[in-house]
């Protein structure tokens, strides 16, 4: 398979002023015919004229009415076409029901539905299917389903058509179309500048209750996108779908954002507080695309952090603002730590914008995304508030309506704040994560701060230069008060000194002369791995006395990781420290129940994996669990009354609101409740399950349940229930197998295929239970290595259906350099056996290949 690099870009020779598009919709034979307006594109050199299109059959084609004869290849066709503007006009035949990639045009449960980023639109006809050939599309569907859909506003309906014009140029992965027997859930907005907005989420017929929290999220995001960024809305429908069948989360086509069901539908019945958060997150991430990454686009795919990165920086500021700022960004470090910087430290190492692919689909990372918004946060904490916006507003001013790249992109902030960003652009460049040690000399004055920067090598990529690190810190003094208010100062030399005057900062406080407590990294203020050789007693004193949140957290987990750890690998620890400051926690009334929360889930598994596998020490899955377990227990009894009293208090909030305040409630509640089955054999959690009106909380019962071995008949009720609602079953299947004992997990996941609501080419589905076998850890890893074949089993049976989602999957193995001989070279057996299929996808080909390095 070719490699696409970065430096090979070139703009395509042809300039697309219209394109006007007739789908003719049937099942086995939907005839698309596209009349595309080009002309010679002047800023662009010479080239062959090649229009992308795979698995469409050619019907005609024909340049200003005469019929031509285009040389055909499995990746488009070439034509000889005039030296000047022309009317390309060309008729193909596609089969959506047969289509099973869920790339292109597809059926989902009777209903049309497209996914065209990034390159799905070639399978809908010939075109130039690159983001930086934007223009403004017409649409006509002929069908007789009830409702027919497209970008823009509706311009013409009748019996068996529908006409759509989508005046606002651009590029083709932004195209949609929707058709079916689907209902609306119908409200309106009005913008800031006083444009009627008619909103509607369609969905199958019977989850028309289940919208609701859909929609207020939908126009909270449009409220919040003008009160903090200045950008409305720029036409007079938004439509939003809600589809069974898709590969990702959601996709902000324009003017109308197709959604995976599961980010759409909620009732407090059905879905979770963690799904109402996800899909006010979600509504919000695909409504801010309108403007970062629709108005301004991409140049090319190299550049998707400039879309995706933005995009969840943005998500992540709203949702700070609609729930709790300490509790998300929390969150939010958990998750760069667990998934990216796992991606960043393995065989799939790649930087924020890549410079290479072969399939773009494998690209959609957690690097792209969430490092690529911790970018843009870092960049907006160097510059300030003030310079940020002004930075943006430029930003959009000067590239709405263009296809633009990271260079455009930070241009707009040096202009502003007359700042050298080059050192900074390394954060796009440069893969891995920074690893920052900091050593401390008090001479009885002055503290010194000693930093060291490295970012270990990753493929292609053996050196690296220092990066710019804002480090947001403060200092303690030892009897607990701050010292100065906290400050971001720039780490930018491999090595780098920074002095603080203790003794004046203590005087200036009125305190006696004393070495201060750095706090450091406060907020999470860069994704780097922070080496600090902090003793428990330091850990406790920040846990206790930290005004940065985030970094008081963060104490307690050291604290967690450290008895974790010791245990794991066979080491006397006393947990003493720890459990005196879940204590602490727990009692204090001024703290927020979601942080409490926080702070008593143990790292997970995979994490203390990597933990140890940092500190130069094999991972143990087994012993990792066991470790978990036993600490478990041993919370519970230590702390069982305070753990008790914490859930009576907060399990019943009220009437069920999925606002942050009941959420993190229930949120301590249940993290309670998990700890307390571990001393009173589940008898909370049984009557929990048994007077849930809502799903978090039977589901939460359940889980605590099986996490114990218990269950059995609290699973065939919940599936008695159920079994008529897919979503909520995805959650049934998924459970199990996550909650599965470590020696188990692999005959449950086995025995889930063979339940007859085991739709495996539906990704939810698979993902739920094939997916939820790479997320049980010790499951996963266990000696036997009977998870690993029948995972690999199944990503081979999906691969020829959905290679996306097969490769996506097959990524689970990429830590396998950290195990012990014997499962490595199981897992690396079990990769081969992958890459040696014959037949395999490209997008799972490339993934085994980069696995095994
Ligand atoms: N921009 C979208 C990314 C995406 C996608 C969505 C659905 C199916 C396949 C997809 N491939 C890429 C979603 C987003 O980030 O907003
Ligand atoms: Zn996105």
């Amino acid at each position: 398979p070719q490699t696409i690099h970065l430096k090979d870009y070139a703009p395509f020779p042809w300039i697309v002023d219209r394109v006007d598009l007739t789908f003719r919709l049937s099942p086995t034979t939907t005839r698309v015919l596209a009349r595309v307006a080009y002309r010679p594109n002047p800023e662009a050199g010479d080239g062959p004229f090649f229009l992308h299109g795979e698995d469409l059959r050619l019907i005609s084609a024909a340049i200003d009415g005469t019929p031509v004869a285009p040389r055909i290849t499995p990746e488009g066709l070439t034509c000889d076409v005039p030296d000047r503007a022309f009317l390309w006009e060309a008729e193909v035949e596609i089969a959506p029901e047969s289509n099973t990639a869920l790339e292109g045009l597809y059926m989902s449960g009777g209903i049309y539905s497209t996914q065209c980023e990034a390159e799905g639109f070639r399978k809908i006809t010939y075109y130039p299917d690159r983001p930086d050939v934007m223009a403004p599309f017409r649409v006509r569907i002929e069908s007789a389903a009830p409702v027919l859909l497209s970008n823009g506003n509706q311009t013409g309906r009748g019996d068996g058509w529908a006409e759509w014009d989508d005046p606002w140029p651009k590029p083709a992965y932004l195209f949609a179309l929707v058709a079916g027997d689907l209902v609306a859930v119908r409200d309106r907005f009005v913008t800031r500048a006083g444009r009627e907005v008619d909103l509607a989420i369609w969905v199958r017929p019977g989850d028309e209750g289940k919208c609701d929290w859909a929609l207020t999220s939908l126009k909270a995001s449009m409220t919040w996108d003008e009160e903090t960024y200045g950008r409305e809305y720029d036409l007079d429908i938004f439509n939003i779908v809600a589809v069974d069948d898709f590969n990702a989360g959601a996709m902000e086509n324009k003017g109308l954002n197709i959604f995976n069901s599961a980010l759409v539908l909620a009732s407090p019945e059905t879905a979770t507080d963690r799904d109402y958060e996800r899909i006010e997150a979600v509504i919000a991430h695909e409504y801010f695309h309108n403007w970062t990454g629709n108005r301004v686009t991409c140049r090319d795919w190299f550049q998707l952090c400039l879309k995706e990165g933005l995009t969840v920086f943005r998500d992540q500021q709203f949702t700070s603002d609609m729930r709790s700022a300490p509790v998300k960004r929390i969150e939010d470090a958990l998750m760069m730590r667990s998934r990216q910087f796992r991606e960043d430290g393995g065989p799939l190492a790649h930087p924020v914008r890549p410079e290479e692919f072969v399939e773009i689909n494998n690209f959609y990372t957690t690097t792209v995304y969430d490092k690529g918004a911790e970018v843009v946060s870092m960049l907006k904490r160097l510059i300030g508030d003030n310079a940020w916006r002004a930075g943006c507003d430029l930003y959009f001013e000067r590239h709405d309506g263009q296809a633009v790249t990271i260079e455009d992109w930070l241009r707009a902030f040096a202009d502003v704040t007359g700042r050298d960003l080059s050192q900074f652009q390394r954060w796009y460049s440069q893969a891995g994560t920074p690893r920052l040690s900091v050593t401390e000399a008090w001479d009885g004055e002055t503290l010194r701060l000693t930093f060291v920067q490295v970012t270990p090598p990753t493929p292609g990529q053996p050196d690296k230069g220092p990066q710019v690190i804002p480090l947001t810190m403060g200092l303690l003094h030892p009897d607990g008060s701050e010292l100065m208010p906290s400050t971001t100062i720039e780490v930018t030399e491999a090595t780098q000194t920074v002095d603080f005057d203790g003794a004046a900062l203590c005087a200036k406080q009125g305190k006696p002369v004393a070495r201060p407590v750095p706090s450091l990294l406060r907020d999470f203020s860069a994704p780097v791995i922070l080496d600090r050789p902090l003793t428990t007693e330091d850990r406790a004193f920040l846990l206790a006395h930290d005004t940065d949140p985030f970094n008081r957290w963060e104490a307690g987990r050291g604290l967690a990781r450290e008895v974790l750890m010791a245990r794991a690998t066979g080491t006397d620890f006393d947990d003493a420290a720890y459990l005196d400051g879940l204590r602490a926690v727990l009692s204090d009334p001024a703290l927020d129940p979601a942080f409490k929360a926080l702070v008593l889930a143990l790292p997970s598994e995979d994490d203390l994996a990597q933990s140890l596998f940092d500190a130069g020490t094999t991972p143990d899955p087994a012993a990792i669990h066991d470790a978990a377990e036993i600490q478990r227990r041993r919370t519970a009894e230590a702390l069982g009354d305070l753990l008790a009293e914490t859930h009576a208090a907060n399990a019943t909030p009220g009437r069920y609101c999925p606002d942050a305040d009941q959420a993190g409630r229930r949120g301590l509640a249940n993290a309670t409740l998990s700890l307390l089955s571990r001393t009173d054999d589940g008898a909370r959690a049984a009557a929990q399950f048994a007077e849930a009106d809502n799903m978090t909380q039977s589901l939460a019962a359940l889980s605590a349940l099986l996490n114990i071995g218990r269950g059995a008949e609290e699973l065939s009720t919940f599936e008695a229930r159920w079994s008529g609602d897919r979503l909520v079953m995805d959650k049934w299947f998924a459970l199990q197998v996550m909650c599965a004992a470590p020696d188990k997990a692999a005959d449950v996941a086995r025995g889930l295929t063979e339940h007859p609501a085991f739709t495996w080419k539906t990704p939810n589905r698979f993902r739920a239970v094939i997916g939820s076998l790479a997320g049980n850890a010790a499951g996963f890893h266990h000696a036997s290595g009977a998870a690993y074949t029948l995972f690999a089993d199944w990503v081979l049976k999906l691969d020829p259906i959905n290679p996306q989602t097969a490769a996506r999957m097959s990524t689970a193995f990429e830590t396998w350099r950290r195990y012990d001989p014997a499962r490595q070279e199981r897992i690396r057996d079990t990769i081969r056996r992958i890459r040696d299929t014959p037949g395999l996808s490209r997008d799972t080909g490339e993934m085994v290949e980069r696995m095994l390095g």
